[in-house]
C-alpha cells in the first residue's frame, strides 16, 4: 500500500492514525513536530502522502506546508491537513497554499481513507502527465535516427547561448558539417547502410565535443556545433581533430567497411550584434567554400 507520514504533536492522535492506517495495510511513519518532519523529508525518506496536524506548537502545520511547497523535491507530495476545526481561516489559507484537503477532529477514519485514496489517485494521474510531456518533449527535441539534437532544438538552445554570448561579450564559434559525397554512399551502398553511417558519425562527434557544446543534426546529412566561450583559434583546432577523426574511421555497414570524409564551415561571434540566422548563414557560406577548394576541409 502507501507510505504515510502522520505529522502530530499529539501521541493519542498519533497512536490512533497508526492503529487505523496498519489496519489498512499501509505503512506509516510518525514525525512529533514539524521540525521533526521536514528534517525526515529532507534527508530522502519517501512517503506517499503526509497527513498535517495543523495546530503544533513551535511550528505549526501552516509553516510546515509552507516548506514544503516552497521545496522543488517536495512541493508535489500530496498534504492532508487534520484540524480541530473547518471553521478556521487557517483551513482556507491551507488549501489555497497546495494543500490537498482537511479532515476535521474527531474525523470518521473511513471518510479520511476515502479522502486520503482520492489525494493518491489525484497525483498517480499527475505523475502520469508528468512522464508524459517528459516523454513528448524528449520526442519534440531529440533526432530520431541519431538520438542528437534535432535542428529545432538546435537552433533554441543556440540562439540562448549566443544572445548570452552578446550580454557578456564572449567568443562564440559556430560550425556546420557537412558529409561529402553522401548520395554516393546511398546509391552504392543503399540507404540502410546510409542511415547506419549517420548514426555513426553522430556517435563519434559526440564523443569528440566538450560537454558545454550544442551539436545536432540538422538536416539530412547536416551537423551543427555551436561551441560558446570559444574563440577561433581554439574551435579550427577542434574542428580539425574531429574532421581527422571521421576520416579514419572504419564505419561497418555489416560486411563491408567504408570511410567518409567531413567539409566544415566555420563562423564567429564577432562581439558584434550578429544573431544566429547571420551566424549560420556565415558558417554556411564558409562550408560552400570548403566545398568548393575540394571537400573534407575546414573553412572560415
Ligand atoms: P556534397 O559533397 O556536395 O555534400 O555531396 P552530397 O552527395 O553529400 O550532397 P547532396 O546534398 O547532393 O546529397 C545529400 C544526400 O544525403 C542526399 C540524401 O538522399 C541523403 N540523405 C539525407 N538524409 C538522409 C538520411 O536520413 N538517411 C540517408 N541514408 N540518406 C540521407
Ligand atoms: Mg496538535
Ligand atoms: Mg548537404
Ligand atoms: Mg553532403
Amino acid at each position: 500500500m502507501s507510505r504515510i507520514l502522520v505529522v502530530d504533536d499529539n501521541e493519542i492522535n498519533i497512536q490512533l492514525l497508526q492503529f487505523e492506517l496498519d489496519n489498512e495495510g499501509h505503512t506509516t511513519v510518525a514525525a512529533r513536530s514539524g521540525r521533526e518532519a521536514l528534517s525526515l523529508l529532507r534527508q530522502g525518506a519517501t512517503f506517499d502522502l503526509i497527513l498535517l496536524d495543523l495546530y503544533m506548537p513551535l511550528m505549526s502545520g501552516i509553516e510546515v506546508l509552507r516548506a514544503l511547497k516552497a521545496d522543488p523535491l517536495l512541493a508535489t507530495l500530496p498534504v492532508i491537513m487534520v484540524t480541530a476545526s473547518d471553521l478556521d481561516d487557517s483551513m482556507i489559507e491551507a488549501l489555497d497554499m497546495g494543500a490537498d484537503d482537511y479532515v476535521t477532529k474527531p474525523f470518521s477514519f473511513r471518510v479520511l481513507a476515502a479522502r486520503m485514496r482520492t489525494s493518491l489517485r489525484l497525483r498517480e494521474v499527475q505523475e502520469k502527465l508528468r512522464a508524459t510531456n517528459r516523454h513528448l518533449n524528449m520526442l519534440a527535441t531529440t533526432d530520431a535516427l541519431t538520438s542528437l539534437t534535432n535542428r529545432r532544438s538546435f537552433m533554441q538552445q543556440s540562439d540562448r547561448e549566443v544572445v548570452r554570448s552578446i550580454r557578456h561579450q564572449q567568443g562564440l564559434v559556430m560550425a556546420i558539417i557537412d558529409v561529402d559525397h553522401f548520395k554516393r554512399v546511398n546509391d552504392c551502398y543503399g540507404h540502410a547502410a546510409g542511415d547506419k553511417v549517420l548514426i555513426s558519425l553522430a556517435k563519434e562527434l559526440k564523443g569528440q565535443v566538450r560537454e558545454c557544446d550544442i551539436l545536432g543534426r540538422i538536416g539530412g546529412e547536416e551537423f551543427a556545433i555551436c561551441m560558446p566561450q570559444t574563440e577561433t583559434e581554439q574551435a579550427v583546432i577542434a574542428v580539425e581533430r574531429l574532421r581527422e577523426a571521421v576520416e579514419s574511421m572504419e564505419i561497418d555497414i555489416g560486411g563491408q567497411v567504408l570511410s567518409i570524409t567531413l567539409s566544415i564551415g566555420l563562423s564567429q561571434l564577432h562581439g558584434s550584434d550578429l544573431n544566429l540566422i547571420e551566424i549560420m548563414r556565415e558558417a554556411d557560406l564558409a562550408l560552400y567554400q570548403a566545398k568548393n577548394e575540394g571537400r573534407n576541409r575546414c573553412s572560415i
